[in-house]
């Protein structure tokens, strides 16, 4: 395809509650969108690294000015035949993957409008549907947590992520493990530990988590291996991963028995098909993360959840559970208990609501490189 236009929003989206983790107490996530257009068609692609350099070292003002100033004058104009084509024109420009990934998210929808197929056909996935699980940050009291748990697990959802920060750690895990025996949990630190606390990590060993997520630094591999030799529980690994290389290099050292795939974090959804494919071939399962997207960039990790080796229910919600009104239409909802089913299509199905657009967008521009 020909990239005739691109176009970049960089958009804040108020949450109907504050979202508690390790890294922040967000009340409003920053996210970028791109449009690109060929061929009388438009392709969305989105990049939530949120608005400060919290969660990694990207942060959507540099995503936006970093699109509007080098990578999508590098594309503009050009024909990009292939995802994989987009990856080598940008592979010049050193890390910045959420700013990468925003362009390739855009290619890829475009590209399955083009071709008349829903995106999770044309990336070889095998169904439309597919399983999410909840996600508790912390909250003010452990009851009121206990509560929230109770209705997640009537409501028919297979597995429960809890954020885990000092200040909320064992103590909650304790008192979730007790009050449901049987529940499969498990936990993310969000980076907020190091090698030190491997005790921490060793009694949660009791708890018979289903992982623990990026217990140690954002960029560490080699701590996190040694912590997996200390402890029973798989670790999953999110933050660390952030390049199809990473992710070889932490599986050759046993740093990670889980993958966290993001399709921002490591630069699209090219590199994630790889990530994916070469987990498989040495046998680590992975799952699909989420950054709290608009349901357009919740569309494209819908579309990525439905590969093979994705084993475990992805970190995807109804759009009413953070928003009072979802930038994407049509919203994200439940089709299931635990299921979202993808937009038939072609390409992602969702594309941003106008209004919703102009009203919180903290920037746009075209992108023009004459
Ligand atoms: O670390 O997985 C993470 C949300 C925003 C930023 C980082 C993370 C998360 C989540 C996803 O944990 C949870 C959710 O989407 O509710
Ligand atoms: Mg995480």
């Amino acid at each position: 395809m020909l990239i005739e236009s691109l176009e970049i929003y960089r958009v804040r989206m108020p949450l109907i509650y504050p979202f508690r983790t390790a890294f922040a107490d967000a009340e409003s996530i920053d996210t970028v969108l791109v449009k690109m257009s060929s061929q009388g068609m438009v392709g969305w692609g989105e990049a939530t690294p949120w608005g400060s350099p919290l969660y990694s070292s990207e942060w959507a003002a540099g995503v936006y000015g970093l699109v509007r100033e080098w990578l999508g004058p590098k594309i503009l104009g050009k024909q990009i035949e292939t995802a994989d084509a987009l990856q080598d024109e940008l592979g010049c420009f050193k890390g910045n993957q959420f700013a990468k990934a925003s362009l390739d998210l855009a290619w890829w929808d475009l590209q399955a409008q083009l071709s008349g197929q829903p995106l999770w056909k044309l990336l070889g996935g095998s169904s439309d549907t597919v399983d999410v699980g909840a996600d508790f940050g912390v909250m003010e009291t452990i009851p009121l947590l206990l509560k929230t748990i109770e209705d997640a697990f009537a409501s028919g959802f297979k597995r429960i992520k809890l954020k885990f920060r000092p200040g909320w750690d064992l103590e909650m895990v304790r008192a979730v493990r007790r009050a449901f025996p049987e529940g499969v949990f498990h936990v993310d630190c969000n980076s907020a530990y190091q090698l030190s606390d491997a005790s921490i990590f060793q009694e949660l060993d009791e708890y018979n988590l289903a992982m623990v997520e990026q217990p140690l630094g954002h960029d560490d591999l080699l701590d996190h291996a040694k912590l997996q030799q200390m402890i029973k529980t798989p670790i999953c690994l999110d933050e660390s991963i952030n390049s199809v290389k990473r992710a070889v290099q932490a599986m050759e050292i046993d740093a990670c028995r889980w993958i966290n795939i993001k399709p921002g974090r490591i630069g699209g959804l090219t590199p994630a098909r790889q990530i994916i494919s070469e987990a498989e071939r040495r046998s680590v399962p992975c799952w699909v993360g989420g950054m709290l997207e608009s349901a357009v960039g919740a569309s494209h990790c819908l579309a990525l959840s439905s590969l093979s080796n994705i084993h475990y229910p992805a970190d995807l919600f109804p759009s009413n559970r953070f928003y009072k009104k979802d930038l994407g239409q049509p919203e994200i909802e439940l089709s299931g208990p635990s299921q979202i089913t993808a937009q038939p299509g072609p390409g992602i199905g969702c594309t941003p609501n106008f209004d919703l657009l102009q009203e919180l967008s903290l920037e746009h521009h075209q992108i023009d490189n004459n």
